[in-house]
């Protein structure tokens, strides 16, 4: 397959590869009128050391050691397939440039190449070299739980979604997360799209929820985290965490995709800052929908791990987001276990099921998401006719329903609250197609 002298600086044989030497990018390609491996072999070229033409310029040393790699090429028909390009290490210089350099090269340029139909990076394998530069979650799942009381009972924490999304102040905002706690929430987050605006300041806010929240500690002795939305330009995330701590801010969320993962990284790298932080990753999907075109939401996780989110959305197995598919469903089971798992030493980071989640499907999730979850409920919980403390309460019985194994419909019989709720939205889980 890789005899073709023109294709020779741009592949290799699988044995030729040390992973600890290269960066690894899985692609799906689809060529137009080339092959898969003609695709490959076009992506490590104007990644590496190519353009689209002969040059004259490129040195002996630049074509040895520069030169990206395609090692193995899997055809699904003449045109499309999937391969693996070995980037070598040389190529990248992370410890100045991070993620954004990493970014350059293996989802770069070629996104946008014409000879390309379509071509999603599906997967990226680090060397421990390149992982270890980079600190990772400061706190991860273990030390969220710390926090929250959790480590010994390790049951899935629940939080929620201040809602509606905007438009409360900061006092009426305090009041609903103060009735969220009392119903038993682990987790008080911002929507992603509240920042500063004038109608519910950062500052006043951040004071008035954490007083609610210090009331709910004197009265039920639990400690609820609240992580207020700082999402801002890049280079402005630091200023905005201070004020953010200086209010007493518990925790701290950011857009990843908005903001960039040198946002999240320059939170949890930061030693004056010891707060988790909860990263949520609206307008993703323009990127990891399309399941021909794009970046995985796995490359996200990995990155955003690397980057040290301590909490990361991943999606849920039934809701207002995502696809209904069992592929989609195994893609979150795996992308989960990827940031429960060993990964060069980094800690872990805390998967949040979130996005049209109620009592009726909380229970699913956790059925199959597993108890090292954050399963979050806007709608679900301040949707419920009784108010939000009954909207929480209805949560953490569906969530101890599925810790004990009985359907949420027979639980219910019992639990007056998610009785409520499972009158309002049922327990109808998927219809996968
Ligand atoms: C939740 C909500 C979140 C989504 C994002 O509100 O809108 O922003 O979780 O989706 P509600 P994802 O609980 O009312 O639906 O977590 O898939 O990125």
């Amino acid at each position: 397959m890789f005899d073709d002298e023109s294709v020779k600086p741009f592949t290799a044989s699988p044995e030729e590869i040390e992973p600890e030497k290269n960066i690894i990018a899985t692609y799906y390609v689809e060529g137009r009128n080339i092959s898969p491996l003609e695709a490959g072999v076009k992506i490590a070229a104007e990644e590496s050391i190519g353009t689209w033409t002969e040059i004259t310029t490129a040195t002996d040393w630049c074509v040895r050691n520069l030169a990206a790699k395609v090692y193995d090429c899997r055809n699904d028909n003449e045109s499309t397939g999937v391969v693996k390009i070995a980037y070598p290490d040389e190529l990248f210089d992370v410890e100045t440039g991070g993620i954004p350099n990493i970014l350059s090269i293996v989802a770069g340029n070629l996104f946008g190449m014409s000879s390309l139909r379509n071509v999603r990076l599906l997967d990226l394998q680090f060397p421990s070299e390149v992982v270890r530069l980079f600190k990772g979650p400061k706190f991860g799942i273990d030390g969220i739980r710390k926090l929250v009381g959790t480590l010994e009972s390790r049951r899935p924490h629940l939080g929620t979604i201040i809602k509606p999304k905007v438009g409360l102040n900061p006092k009426d905002t305090a009041a609903v997360a103060y009735e969220a706690a009392m119903g038993g929430v682990d987790f008080i987050k911002d929507d992603e799209t509240l920042t500063n605006q004038r109608f519910c300041p950062l500052a006043d806010r951040i004071t008035s929820v954490m007083e609610a929240l210090d009331r709910v500690r004197s009265e039920t002795g639990r400690t609820v985290l609240y992580s207020p939305d700082i999402t801002t330009e890049t280079h402005r995330v630091l200023d905005l965490a201070d004020v953010a701590l200086e209010h007493g801010a518990p925790a701290l969320m950011v857009d990843v995709i908005p903001s960039g993962f040198s946002a999240v990284r320059a939170l949890a790298e930061d030693p004056s800052i010891n707060v988790p932080v909860h990263v949520h990753r609206c307008m993703h999907a323009v990127m990891t929908r399309n399941p021909k075109h794009g970046i995985s939401m796995m490359v996200v996780a990995k990155l955003v791990r690397m980057a040290g989110g301590d909490q990361l959305h991943t999606g849920t197995v039934a809701g207002k987001m995502g696809e209904k598919s069992k592929d989609a469903m195994n893609d979150i089971i795996r992308i989960n276990e990827f940031m429960r798992g060993g990964f060069h030493g980094l800690k872990t980071t805390f998967p949040v099921a979130s996005g049209g989640v109620h009592p009726g499907i909380a229970a699913a999730n956790v059925e199959l998401l597993g108890r090292d979850l954050v399963i979050q409920a806007g709608g679900g919980i301040h949707g419920h006719p009784d108010g939000t403390r009954a909207g929480a309460i209805a949560m953490r019985q569906s969530i101890d329903a599925a810790l004990e194994g009985v359907p949420v419909e027979e639980y219910s019989k019992d639990h007056e609250e998610l009785r409520i709720a499972l009158q309002k939205w049922g327990s109808k889980f998927s219809d996968f197609d």
